[in-house]
């Protein structure tokens, strides 16, 4: 966990969110300012900034993200739905912990603003 990271707290529960799935490598949990009618975020509970640290030390979580992504879209009966990582400032960054924004439930554009 790293100190004055928002997300890491969320992740150790010391911060409220409104979980939708958890286990011991992460977390899901709704976005607070939703994108789409469903919009929320899986995060890995150890701290990686971002996509561009991600290595072979630390991909496993990744892999492991993307199954529960799979998962609980699967258990809120969503069939179409979009996963982004925005990295950097110029991409729309605005919280340095590794998080998969899941969207869902309107008809969207490509490409993305
Ligand atoms: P971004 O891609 O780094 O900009 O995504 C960060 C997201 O985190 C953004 O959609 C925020 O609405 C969301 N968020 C949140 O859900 N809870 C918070 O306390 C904060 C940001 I700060």
């Amino acid at each position: 966990m790293k100190n004055d990271c928002l997300f890491c707290a969320i992740a150790a529960g010391e911060i409220p969110s409104n979980k939708v799935y958890e286990d011991d490598l992460c977390y899901a949990f709704y976005d607070i300012a939703p994108q789409a009618p469903t919009h929320f975020l899986v995060i890995p509970k150890s701290h990686i900034g971002s996509v561009a640290e991600v290595s072979g030390d630390n991909s496993a979580v990744v892999a492991h993200i993307f199954e529960v992504i799979a998962k609980v879209t699967k258990e809120l009966g969503l069939e179409s739905y979009r996963v982004v990582s925005n990295i950097g400032e110029q991409a729309g960054q605005s919280v340095h912990h590794l998080h998969f924004h899941v969207l869902s439930g309107r008809d969207m554009t490509w490409p993305p603003g």
